[in-house]
């Protein structure tokens, strides 16, 4: 049947259940934002103009609040531990809820298949529930799996083999917090959103020499933030929410004025009275800053080099991904920027001493990526619902349904001859091949060209023909997530033989890679211009 969209969100509450810190957390999250899912869910109502929706039947499955994932989560709720999940969380449940779908809620072990068409549980339940797995599940999966990761066998004989990772999934299954590879799926969350009004009174009350620091828990504060905090201090009042028991936690300076740990609330409002919203480094690419720039916030924070990865940092260690981490928040960085964002080397105490004196006289306005607001997560989660379909679970994941849709018989490009997929999502329309640098990534090769890497195209220029312009003396076919490739010095080109390992993130020093590239939307990276 058709979707209706929701605005009331009375039946999530009750669905959302009651007893533990975190759930709370969560109910306390969906209402603040109740008024606000309801104005995008009109908005999005009259912008898809009557378009069909399936509605689905879809099972969330919160496996890190079970008791049987050891619930490590709840009790930290209200002492400073990570609430970035479950923002995600309460966001995601939100979306599909005002979406129209016909939902179930678990928080403890699945015991039945269920005729579910769509299945999003964590990267923790999925060690439990060989039968949720393959084609109809959705992991959220914060950090990201790249698909070297993930292909079990391939992971495991080329150093590749994790704790987390080895699904055999396909990549796209796992949606991350943050576009970090488009090789997953970019899920995301929401943060508020004022009216025109409230920003400008917020731009009024601006106190242009009041900073509130990034992190919540002391050890946040440890080690070397003397030296950047004395500046710091030097032209701006200090605030902190440091969650506390009964005493200032010593990490803390004294001129700092902690706040302790705030409901979400009350962190608004401080900071929208705030100029600066400072990180130390850690946490790593949070909900926070993006919070903090919604209220009209400068946020600014250090740049890493060398960058941070798996290969050098204790909190990235055994992720499955080998992204390198330039900033405490690489979207920030790169996808808002100046004004609203300033990355720098803390270091370097002249860069941070006028880093702080330019943010001090810059007007910045309230901004929000429109990937951050209601209407963009309900736009994008529909359209996830609505084209990456399974067909079937006979293959596993393989049988994803656009996802790999089965081609005519020339695998030849559009470009070329007149190869059609009408099936195709994203539609090939918005498929740019491109030829990677020797050492550079699709996600990289795509990005300088104002493109972005989209993993679903990779079958469409996996052939010969798309190789046309290069000189190859043989073409082979292996297993490896570096091909569609070819080598310039041995003229040697090689095509993928396992669908599963298409990557945009992989890069290796003796390549160029073949590149499938789409154009998106302003504001919503994960969307092409016709994929809705
Ligand atoms: C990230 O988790 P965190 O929870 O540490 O991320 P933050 O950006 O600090 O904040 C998450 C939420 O906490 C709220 C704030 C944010 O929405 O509004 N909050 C609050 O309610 N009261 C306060 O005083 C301060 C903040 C990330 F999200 C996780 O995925 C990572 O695991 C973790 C480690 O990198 O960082």
């Amino acid at each position: 049947s058709q979707a209706a969209f929701r605005t009331d969100l009375s039946v999530l509450l009750d669905q959302v259940g009651t007893g533990k810190e975190s759930l709370s957390f969560m109910k306390r999250r969906i209402r603040r934002l109740a008024q606000q899912w309801a104005t995008a869910a009109n908005r999005l109502d009259a912008k898809l103009e009557q378009q069909w929706r399936d509605q689905k039947k879809i099972l969330v499955h919160v496996g890190f609040l079970t008791e049987e994932s050891g619930d490590v989560f709840s009790p930290k709720v209200l002492k400073g531990g990570p609430l970035g999940e479950m923002v995600q969380w309460a966001d995601i449940l939100t979306a599909l809820h005002v979406l129209g779908h016909n939902l179930k809620i678990s928080m403890s072990p699945p015991t039945t298949h269920g005729p579910f068409e769509v299945k999003y549980t964590d990267i923790l339940i999925i060690f439990f529930c060989h039968f949720l797995c393959r084609c109809h599940i959705r992991v959220i999966d914060t950090f990201g799996t790249e698909p070297a990761y993930n292909h079990e066998e391939y992971a495991t004989l080329h150093g590749y083999r994790t704790n987390w990772g080895y699904w055999n999934l396909n990549a796209r299954q796992y949606m991350t917090m943050f576009p970090h590879t488009p090789d997953n799926s970019f899920m995301g969350f929401v943060s508020e959103e004022l009216n025109e009004t409230e920003k400008r009174s917020i731009q009024q009350n601006k106190v242009n020499n009041m900073a509130v620091v990034y992190g919540k828990e002391a050890s946040m504060w440890k080690q070397g933030k003397e030296s950047f905090l004395q500046i710091l201090h030097k032209y701006m009042e200090v605030h902190g929410t440091v969650y506390y028991e009964t005493q200032r936690p010593p990490e803390v300076p004294a001129f700092v004025k902690n706040h302790g740990l705030l409901p979400q609330h009350e962190l608004q409002q401080l900071l929208r009275k705030a100029k600066l919203f400072i990180g130390f480094g850690f946490p790593y690419e949070g909900p926070a800053p993006l919070e903090a720039i919604a209220n009209g916030c400068i946020f600014l924070q250090p740049k890493f080099n060398p960058p941070h990865s798996s290969l050098n940092h204790e909190f990235f260690r055994g992720k499955p991904t080998s992204r390198e981490v330039f900033s405490q928040h690489p979207y920030a960085e790169q996808y808002i920027g100046r004004p609203h964002v300033m990355t720098v080397d803390y270091n370097n105490s002249v860069e941070f001493d006028s880093a702080i004196k330019e943010i001090m006289r810059t007007k910045v306005e309230p901004y929000l990526p429109y990937e951050y607001t209601c209407e963009g997560m309900l736009e994008r989660v529909h359209a996830y619902i609505q084209h990456q379909v399974s067909v079937g679970s006979a293959g596993g994941s393989r049988m994803m349904g656009p996802l790999f849709v089965p081609l005519p018989n020339t695998t030849a490009l559009g470009w070329a001859s007149s190869v059609t997929a009408p099936s195709a999502w994203p539609p090939l329309s918005s498929l740019r091949l491109l030829v990677s640098q020797e050492g550079q990534s699709c996600v990289d090769a795509c990005q300088s060209a104002g493109f972005i890497c989209e993993p679903a195209h990779f079958r469409f220029i996996n052939n010969k023909e798309a190789l046309l312009d290069v000189q190859c003396e043989v073409v082979d076919s292996e297993i490896n997530h570096i091909l569609p490739a070819f080598s310039v010095v041995r003229q040697e080109c090689g095509l993928q033989r396992e669908p599963l390992l298409f990557s945009c993130a992989g890069h290796s020093p003796k390549y160029r890679r073949l590149c499938p590239c789409r154009d998106f939307r302003h504001g919503q990276v994960a969307l092409c211009r016709d994929c809705l």
